[in-house]
């Protein structure tokens, strides 16, 4: 009896009972990005919040997206929140912790995760850490019980300073209230310790950094040290935590992050109306395309085989993507390329109904169209005026609605593409308006392809079949090892 209990336990650790590797969404899932305000409305009182999330859980999980990136959250002077009062609580507008808490349960039922804006390269100014700091150096009192080594104060005026007075400057590279921290002070150090203790405490999966570019003034070196040991604290908090940062610069120099060890990065290089995408689409140019796709990708696994690219079209910082182009068509296919792409997709809120919005920052971020009669109100300071009618309740009804594209793009994101264990390629069709990237695994290959141009194509294809596709207008086919797929279309093959 004894002996067959002993078989039982040991058959069922090999076989069943053994612990999970619990499913990461760390690589390839969708993350979808909100400016809190302007998202939903709960109460009324026209600043959108937390619960207003909460309501719109069903909604994002409908869509198909895995993780929410929440811009910042803390009390803030500003209505961006980037400059950030205290980091261990939520901005009195937005809600409070207890709905934070919920927000992470009820999102956990959806099976999204929450990541947060973390702002480590400046307070505010109304921070009580550079409030004491700069009382003390006035006052000439610094010494190793108050905080004048939290920031860069100097004498002498300097690229980036603020002047306090003839021989006072501190430095705040993007505004005068928001003083940079010396993130090489271990002081500080601890700081950060508690503040991600706090929030992966309360469920948070991990973090969007903002500014890592800025952290030690464009220092790659210095800043990948300082990822470096952030990313080894985070994982020693929590295995499967992700961080993705935002390093606004030329795409050689946010490779040369990728050696920190930081799980992602933004591909600027890709985003944008004059990105890699969107150029792609105005040259037809399939084949620079997917090349630039899989060697990007190949690139970043050879400096970090657990690491991948946060692909994107435009953020808060950026005009909205809508805008990119006139033709519906191609705005989806915009959408196709990049959801169906070899990296992280996020989606900023309010893409995938279209909205519009460019010029100055406020207008980026505009209330979300729901069409309930109660959206939020938008940035008091938007004053983007092009009308904008069709709204989320309208394209829910709508099957041809952009809103319908991402979803059914998405939901084939999450059906077809692994991306893990995987091994990318670019596939060069005779025709180079065909955009194609091969998946490839031990036993099986998908391969997404794109026509980029406004015509029908046909091409030699061998040994695929077609196992999905975006139809915008007429069903691609295979036959006889030829492939037809139909303008500004996207297909799922497999072999
Ligand atoms: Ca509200
Ligand atoms: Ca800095």
């Amino acid at each position: 009896m004894k002996k067959i209990l002993i078989l039982f336990l040991l058959v069922s650790l090999l076989f069943g009972c053994a612990p999970k590797k619990e499913a990461t969404n760390n690589n390839g899932s969708v993350y979808y990005e909100i400016f809190v305000a302007s998202f939903h409305d709960s109460d009324g009182d026209g600043v959108g919040d937390l619960n207003g999330i909460i309501e719109k859980l069903d909604y994002l999980q409908d869509l198909g997206i895995s993780g929410i990136w929440l811009m910042p959250i803390h009390p803030s002077n500003t209505y961006h929140k980037y400059d950030v009062l205290d980091y261990m609580a939520i901005d009195e507008s937005y809600g409070t912790i207890e709905d934070f808490k919920v927000l992470v349960q009820e999102a956990k039922k959806h099976n999204i995760d929450i990541i947060i804006d973390l702002v480590l390269n400046h307070t505010s100014s109304k921070h009580p850490w550079f409030k004491e700091a700069k009382d003390a150096v006035m006052n000439d009192t610094c010494d190793t019980t108050n905080k004048c080594e939290y920031y860069h104060f100097s004498e002498s005026i300097k690229k980036g300073y603020t002047r306090i007075h003839d021989q006072l400057f501190y430095e705040a590279v993007f505004w005068s209230e928001m003083p940079d921290l010396n993130l090489a002070n271990q002081d500080v150090r601890k700081e950060i310790e508690s503040i991600v203790d706090f929030w992966l405490d309360l469920g948070v999966k991990g973090f969007r950094l903002d500014a890592p570019y800025h952290y030690f003034d464009h220092n790659t070196g210095l800043n990948n040290e300082f990822l470096a040991w952030l990313t080894t604290y985070v994982k020693s908090k929590r295995e499967d935590a992700f961080m993705v940062g935002e390093v606004w610069a030329d795409q050689q120099t946010v490779l040369n992050h990728f050696e920190s060890g930081l799980d992602s990065f933004f591909d600027f290089a890709s985003s944008n109306t004059d990105g890699r995408i969107v150029s792609a689409l105005r040259s037809k140019n399939g084949h620079v395309l997917s090349q630039y796709l899989a060697d990007y990708y190949n690139a970043i696994k050879n400096m970090n085989e657990e690491a991948i690219s946060s692909i994107f079209l435009s953020n808060h910082d950026q005009g909205r993507s809508a805008a990119f182009f006139l033709d519906e068509q191609q705005r989806k296919l915009a959408a196709s390329i990049y959801l169906l792409a070899p990296a992280m997709p996020f989606v900023y809120y309010g893409e995938e109904i279209g909205m519009l919005g460019s010029g100055r920052d406020e207008n980026k971020r505009l209330a979300m169209v729901w069409g309930e009669g109660k959206d939020a109100k938008s940035p008091k300071d938007a004053d983007y005026t092009e009308e904008f009618n069709s709204s989320v309740k309208e394209q829910l009804k709508d099957k041809n609605s952009l809103l319908n594209h991402y979803k059914k793009v998405i939901h084939l994101r999450n059906q077809y593409l692994d991306i893990q264990n995987v091994k990318i390629q670019a596939y060069l069709f005779k025709n180079k308006h065909l955009c194609a990237i091969e998946y490839i695994h031990e036993n099986k290959t998908v391969m997404v392809v794109h026509n980029l141009s406004g015509e029908t194509i046909v091409d030699e294809l061998a040994g695929y079949k077609i196992v999905d596709q975006v139809v915008l207008s007429e069903k691609a086919t295979i036959q006889q090892d030829q492939l037809t797929i139909a303008p500004y279309s996207t297909v799922i093959l497999n072999k």
